[in-house]
């Protein structure tokens, strides 16, 4: 994943280099363009009032248009007893020496990982093998399937087959017989052969058993709705107010557009072209922004970014997400051979964030600041212009979380140091800044690295899967809502391989949104890029009835602040139980 990323985040920025001194001609397929401005200020007026980085911005107070609140028939229906329709009390069961072994599978009946239920159980030593079962399953849904059985390493992975595909995997912690399972799994109607095989140690299975799982707990998506800036706008209260009324009965589409050309990218249009549909976020970088690339020649990043937010929110009611490749501050760039452009990444730069946080490094302090400053200057603007943005910075600041190592400086001087970095911006920009448009979205990849319920509103993971592994990503999903202490709203906040809606909606595995990176995950020799989602799966994905694209949005200026008071006050319009 970090390769992967790496090599994907040097390309861009060496083109964006190339794209400042000429647009990008060659993009001339795109059937996008912009509606009319219906909202105060239009896009076309960012090339003119965007500050540049020398001056500061000025702020400006824009009336906001009053506001009827309305869903605009945003069906809010929740799917929560809909997803499953097997019968609550099917149950299948076996023992594990009754299954047909394959390869050098084989029965025993010696009590050498514990006591066996019935006249053995089935050994499975390797990949190769395997034991199977004849399952006729009532209905298409959510099943948990049981296996009693040991390995002889606590941790094993063990992967399930349906009809010799693969449908999931689950651990075996139990070197002796004991239950161990794969919970929620999506399986189809009718008559299905299920096969068991080890990854890596062995498999004794005892018994296995397939049930009906149990009803998801709906209460798992209802989150905190306020906001942690006491002080955010209207608007982007109803933004996150839609947000939360969402999370867990839809998947918001997203999509980041390369050099933030908008809905010039080829990203936008190939997308457009194929599904007929727009992503509904847009994703954008501050990078070019970032002081130390506009010092070695890069500009306009900023007040790209700024223009196509703006189209994107005002003029197409899309949702904006925003992150920033932090280039460090100049000193500390360029090191072990690398170029400038590559100051973001730990091992380019010689930044000891800890020193600047503690004051051994006052001129490193005073130049976070002036970046943080600098980006703010564009903040600034979207927020006068009464853009919300999905704000995510410091982003993948612990690394992954299974090896330890930030790839990014702002997450290599350890979790302490990166928490007091997010809490100095988020004052800075809260605070000082008075910039009242932000969502504060962390995704830190490492719960070491979160820096509290008082600064973060949504919680993400960025996943980087295999080539066509559909699965949900529940492994993440749960590790990363258990990062705050509350309930809040959890996104895939950047994606390459896509996920199945169905198989997600079905374990509760509720992504807010995804955000496909830009680049191979999308676009592969000019066109829709096979390469880790298939072309079928993009289009399961984007004509999916739980999966929202830009037109399926409700009016995003005037949904409610307060869902419960609106349908109160509406109640012809309340959701169908
Ligand atoms: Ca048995």
């Amino acid at each position: 994943m970090n390769m992967k990323l790496r090599r994907l985040i040097c390309g861009c920025a060496a083109l964006a280099m190339l794209a400042s001194a000429a647009s990008c001609s060659s993009d001339k397929d795109n059937t996008a363009s912009s509606g009319s401005a219906n909202a105060s200020g239009s896009a076309a007026d960012s090339a003119e009032s965007a500050a540049d980085t020398s001056g500061e911005y000025q702020r400006q107070d824009i009336p906001l248009d009053p506001v009827t609140e309305t869903l605009s028939g945003f069906d809010l229906t929740p799917v929560l007893g809909e997803d499953s329709a097997v019968p609550e009390d099917f149950e299948f069961s076996s023992q594990g020496e009754d299954g047909s072994l394959k390869g050098s599978a084989s029965v025993m009946d010696k009590n050498f990982v514990g006591e066996f239920e019935g006249e053995g159980f089935a050994v499975v030593p390797t990949e190769n093998d395997a034991v199977e079962f004849e399952v006729e399953l009532p209905a298409e849904g959510s099943y948990d399937i049981i296996a009693v059985c040991a390995t002889d390493s606590a941790g094993a992975n063990m992967a399930v087959t349906v009809d010799g595909e693969a449908l999931t995997t689950f651990q075996v912690n139990t070197t002796e017989f004991g239950e161990n399972k794969a919970e929620k799994v999506l399986v189809g109607e009718g008559k299905h052969t299920i096969g068991l095989y080890p990854q890596s140690s062995s498999l004794y299975l005892d018994s296995l058993t397939i049930k009906a799982s149990e009803k998801i707990d709906p209460s798992a998506f209802e989150v905190n709705r306020t906001l942690c800036n006491p002080n955010a706008t209207d608007e982007t209260k109803r933004l996150y107010n839609f947000m939360c009324d969402a999370y867990g009965k839809y998947i918001i589409s997203g999509q980041y557009s390369p050099d933030n050309n908008g809905t010039e990218a080829r990203e936008f249009s190939q997308i457009l072209k194929n599904f007929d549909e727009y992503p509904a976020i847009m994703g954008l970088d501050l990078i070019e922004a970032s002081p130390s690339r506009v010092a070695n020649g890069s500009s306009g990043g900023g007040e790209k970014a700024v223009a196509a937010a703006k189209d994107w929110y005002l003029n197409q009611n899309g949702i904006v997400t925003m992150c920033w490749h932090w280039n460090a501050p100049e000193p500390y760039i360029g090191k072990n051979g690398a170029s400038w452009w590559e100051g973001f990444y730990s091992e380019s730069t010689d930044i000891n964030l800890s020193k600047i946080l503690n004051g051994e490094d006052q001129e490193g302090y005073d130049l976070l600041i002036r970046d943080i400053d600098a980006i703010a200057n564009y903040l600034k603007e979207l927020d006068d212009y009464h853009v919300p943005i999905l704000w995510r910075p410091l982003h993948e600041g612990g690394g992954d979380p299974k090896w330890n190592n930030p790839w990014f400086w702002w997450g290599s001087s350890g979790a302490e140091a990166y928490k007091e970095l997010w809490k100095l911006m988020y004052d800075r920009l809260t605070n000082y800044h008075e910039i009242n448009n932000l969502i504060w979205v962390w995704n830190g990849q490492n719960l070491d690295y979160y820096p509290g319920d008082e600064y973060v509103d949504i919680v993400g993971y960025d996943v980087y899967a295999d080539a066509g592994d559909y699965s949900s990503k529940k492994w993440y999903y749960d590790y990363t809502k258990d990062a705050p202490s509350e309930n809040k709203i959890v996104a895939m906040t950047e994606n390459g391989t896509l996920f199945d809606p169905d198989a997600a909606m079905n374990d509760g595995t509720r992504w807010s949104y995804f955000a496909t990176w830009n680049g191979e995950f999308t676009i592969k020799d000019m066109q829709l890029s096979e390469e880790y989602t298939s072309f079928d799966m993009w289009e399961k994905i984007y004509k999916h009835d739980r999966v929202l694209t830009l037109s399926e949005l409700p009016d995003l200026k005037s949904y409610p602040l307060d869902t419960q008071k609106y349908l109160e006050e509406h109640p012809d319009e309340a959701p169908k139980e």
